[in-house]
Order: structure tokens, then C-alpha cells, then sequence
């Protein structure tokens, strides 16, 4: 399999930590893959001009990462989808990935777009969402983030480091402890410090 890569974006490092926590790392061969929504890779199997994409042998290329993430943990027989609380687990998920959504966003804003048609208000609103997200983790949904590994967990550090790469001067650790605790905690297991993010998306 191929899987569409780049080594800034939280969402392929979603799939990284997958390959690396179910032993399929060997499986994947990475394909550098650089775009942005006015330039997309003309190469990129994901007709939505995204990554993570994962080409396949056997059937048509898979995306998005949510998609990628569960077929991967099918395909190994991995726990990390348990289902006594998947619905849980699922919308942690989906809080982690619309915080990315929204850091991404901000950062096309200064990047894609002509400094005339900026609009501090619209980064601001795209932050005030990343705030109180986070601000529901640390006060709702800390309980969730313990116990064995799942994709919640997964897509939440994934999330966090994005904002440590993207976003540090905004602090988001600032009145987080539990939040801070979790993400110092994760730092120690070999697949997140493996695919610690870098510069380049
Ligand atoms: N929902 C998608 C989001 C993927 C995404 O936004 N990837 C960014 C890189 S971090 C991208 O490819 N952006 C190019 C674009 O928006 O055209 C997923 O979970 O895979």
C-alpha cells in the first residue's frame, strides 16, 4: 500500500501512529504528497485533493483519515475502536479532528490567501472553536482519555502537537492541567515521539 504523506499534517500522523501501534509500518510505503486547497497534488488518489490518502492493490484508494485509521485497525485485528464505548471514543475523535480542522484553516489563512482578503476575524473564530474544544476535553472528557490506547486518545495528541508546531504562542496548555498531564503522559509512548510532526505541509 501507498499512503499519500506529509510530515506537518496531524491527520496523516493519526494514520502514522496506527501503522506504528499495530505492527503494520513494513505494509506502507510513504509517497511525499504537498497541497494546499489552490494547489492541489495532481498525483493524490483522493479526488478531494487531501492527505492522508492510502492507495491499495486491492480496491480503490481510502481517505479520510478516519476511514484509513479504522481500516488499518480492522485489517491488524487492533482493540483500538473499543466498542463498550464507541460512541465515546468516536466523538472524542471527532473533537480532536475539528481542532485540527480549524488550526489548518488558520494557518491557510495567512498562507493561501492575499494579505488583502486576510480576516483577523475569521482566525479568531476559527480559534475561539480550538479553545473551546479543548476547554470541553479538559473539563468533560479527561475521564475518557485514560485506559488503554484507543483512536480518541490517538487523535487528541495528534491534535495537541499540531497546535505545539502551529500554534505555540497561543498556549494552549495555559489553564489545561489535565490536558497537559494527558499529553505528557502520551509523549512517552515510541509511536507519538516516532512521529513527532515537522515542518513542511
Ligand atoms: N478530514 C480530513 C482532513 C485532511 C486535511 O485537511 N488534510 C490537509 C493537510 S493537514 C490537506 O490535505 N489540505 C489540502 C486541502 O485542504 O486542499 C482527514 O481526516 O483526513
Amino acid at each position: 500500500m501507498e499512503l499519500y504523506h506529509s510530515p506537518a499534517s496531524p491527520f496523516v500522523r493519526k494514520v502514522m501512529v496506527v501503522l506504528h501501534e499495530t505492527d503494520q509500518l513494513s505494509d506502507v510505503a510513504l509517497r511525499a504528497s504537498s497541497q494546499t486547497p489552490l494547489r492541489p497534488d495532481p498525483a493524490n488518489q483522493n479526488p478531494l485533493g487531501k492527505v492522508p490518502c492510502l492507495a491499495r492493490p486491492d480496491g480503490p484508494a481510502l481517505y479520510d483519515s478516519r476511514v484509513i485509521c479504522r481500516y488499518l485497525n480492522d485489517r491488524a485485528g487492533a482493540g483500538l475502536y473499543p466498542q463498550a464505548r464507541i460512541w465515546d471514543v468516536l466523538t472524542l475523535e471527532a473533537t480532536a479532528d475539528g481542532i485540527m480542522d480549524a488550526a489548518v484553516l488558520m494557518v491557510y489563512e495567512g498562507r493561501v490567501r492575499s494579505e488583502a482578503m486576510q480576516s483577523a476575524e475569521y482566525v479568531d473564530a476559527q480559534w475561539a472553536k480550538i479553545t473551546r474544544a479543548l476547554d470541553a476535553l479538559e473539563n468533560r472528557w479527561l475521564s475518557h482519555l485514560s485506559g488503554p490506547l484507543h483512536i480518541g486518545q490517538i487523535a487528541v495528541v495528534c491534535a495537541l502537537g499540531y497546535l505545539d508546531l502551529r500554534h505555540a504562542a497561543r498556549s494552549w496548555r495555559e489553564g489545561r492541567p489535565g490536558l497537559t498531564a494527558f499529553d505528557a503522559r502520551m509523549a512517552e509512548r515510541p509511536s507519538f515521539a516516532a512521529t513527532a510532526p515537522a515542518e513542511n505541509r
